[in-house]
């Protein structure tokens, strides 16, 4: 049986998950506006992949017994300076992101949860390329500049972007 601390701790996730969801739809929607469908193509599936993360949670927690509390979400900002403005946002929110996935292990290690400890190892990873990710298009931008021909390209590049295999995974 899982910790009522871990359980609540669990639980806040599943929101945090969803606001990650709900940012990227939020970037998303501010690439559509632009006309850069490929920038767009590359949020909606990071949005879907954010989602996914919180079912994996949510069902883990009824897999353990405990059950989920959905919290409210905030609205994610409309515009952004520019596409590099609206990744680096977005690297910034994964950074925090891996630090609460840090923390949930942290505290599951206290709690001698096992399976929540070998649970979040998913978790552990997955941050680490998606840190990867996004830093690595911050760094085209930062070489592409203002050059339309630069962003055109990138843009059909994103597009590119291939769901993750496995269903809830990735
Ligand atoms: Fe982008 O991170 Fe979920 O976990």
């Amino acid at each position: 049986m899982i910790s009522g601390k871990l359980r609540d701790a669990l639980n806040k996730q599943v929101n945090e998950e969803l606001q990650s969801y709900y940012i990227y739809l939020g970037i998303a929607a501010y690439f559509e506006e632009k006309n850069l469908n490929g920038f767009a193509h590359w949020m909606h599936l990071q949005a879907e992949e954010e989602r996914n993360h919180a079912m994996r949670i949510y069902n883990f927690l009824y897999d353990r017994g405990a059950r989920v509390n959905l919290l409210p979400l905030d609205a994610p900002p409309a515009e952004w300076a520019s596409p590099l403005a609206a990744f680096e946002e977005a690297l910034d929110h994964e950074r925090k992101i891996s630090g609460l996935i840090h923390h949930l292990v942290d505290l599951a290690v206290e709690e001698k949860d096992h399976p929540t400890q070998a649970f979040l190892q998913w978790f552990v990873n997955e941050q680490v390329e998606e840190e990867a990710a996004a830093d690595d298009i911050i760094q085209q931008l930062k070489l592409v500049g203002d050059a339309p021909t630069g962003i055109f390209l990138l843009d059909r590049e994103l597009a590119q972007r291939q769901p993750a295999a496995g269903g809830e995974s990735g």
